[in-house]
């Protein structure tokens, strides 16, 4: 039997950061420094290639030219290797893992993102353990299949659907959660697949990899006595196309009719609102209460138990396909790669 293929791809985050200064601030460094860190992976017996992005980087630089950079990486290489692992800052990969997630149509291999809360060469870190289970799972086969075709986040001994996690703790090895949707694996003493939990394509296509997106949005999280200036001038910003609204519960406002009023003047103007809760769990029912009928009427489109990380890149990516407006409307609240229960 052949061995298994994986291509490694780095990108920065703390898994391989080292300390530069009496501080102990941490900045990004060379890929081979990991790799030397890590022997163990010469004695997984998989091929193993790598690619290092230059420079790497920190998370919180991440944006859609990078993200573009990692499908179009994927897609160059994408029948050369059986599984890919993406080395990824926790800070922003929940918005990563989304978008390669709607980027990557007719997925059939895995890509498995992780990084650490440790750099690799500290003794406690938990980057070790998190790339070798990682490798493990995007090289797994059963029956000649890929066990876990999509895009996942490993880390702490879970695989997690990748559009379904939200960063929970800045300091836990524990970071992610997903709260609406069960786990695909566990790692313990075997590494225990919930294939009930993974999605199968039924009919396999061509990878399709698209990489526009349209940066005109915004993120607004509601909090009781947000002005009416401070509401109205985010909803006038010039080019604005989309809104994901973070509400309250099931997805409710307050019921000030300048809000409404607001909410009514940019629909006028064509900008899409995507209503997504606060709450780390649960979904938003609008017109469950009296104060979230009143946007269902004015054409808010519900973003039932999308994570806000799922909701805005989802939004920036149907922007960036040159839909019309309707249709943008009309697939935001369908499921695209599993992001959304329908
Ligand atoms: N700041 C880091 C990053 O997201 C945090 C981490 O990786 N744990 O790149």
């Amino acid at each position: 039997m052949n061995k298994p293929s994986i291509l490694l791809i780095y990108t920065g985050g703390t898994i391989g950061m080292v300390q530069k200064n009496e501080q102990g601030m941490l900045s990004p460094v060379k890929f081979d420094q990991i790799m030397d860190e890590v022997p163990e992976l010469n004695r997984l017996g998989y091929l193993l290639e790598t690619i290092a992005f230059n420079p790497p980087i920190d998370s919180s630089d991440m944006n859609p030219k990078v993200w573009a950079k990692l499908a179009k990486t994927i897609h160059r290489n994408y029948n050369r290797f059986d599984g890919f692992v993406i080395l990824h800052g926790t800070d922003t990969m929940a918005y990563t893992s989304s978008a390669l997630s709607y980027m990557l149509e007719n997925l059939d291999k895995p890509i498995v993102m992780t990084g650490s809360q440790l750099p690799i060469g500290i003794f406690r870190t938990d980057g070790k353990e998190n790339l070798i289970t990682s490798i493990e799972i995007a090289a797994a086969q059963k029956n000649g299949m890929t066990i876990v075709p999509e895009v996942c986040v490993y880390f702490d001994n879970k695989l997690y659907r990748g559009n379904r996690v939200i960063k929970r703790h800045a300091d836990h090895f524990s970071v992610f959660d997903s709260v609406n949707y069960p786990l695909l694996a566990k790692a313990g003493v075997d590494i225990k697949y919930f294939t009930e939990n993974i999605f199968y394509q039924a009919n396999k296509g061509i990878l399709e990899v698209r990489t526009r997106f349209d940066e005109n949005v915004v993120v607004l999280k509601l909090f009781p006595g947000m002005s009416k200036a401070v509401f109205e001038s985010i909803l006038n910003i010039p080019g604005l196309k989309g809104v994901v609204l973070e509400t309250f519960g099931s997805g409710n406002v307050p019921t000030s009719q300048w809000l409404i009023r607001s909410i009514k003047r940019a629909i006028r103007r064509k900008v899409i609102f995507l209503n997504v809760t606060q709450c780390q769990g649960g979904a938003v029912k609008m017109g469950q209460y009296l104060v979230s009928k009143e946007l269902l009427e004015a054409g808010v489109v519900s973003g039932k138990d999308m994570t806000t990380e799922a909701a805005v890149t989802k939004l920036m990516f149907l922007l960036g396909q040159g839909l019309n407006h309707e249709d943008i409307k009309m697939h935001l609240h369908k499921n695209l790669s599993g992001e959304i229960s329908e």
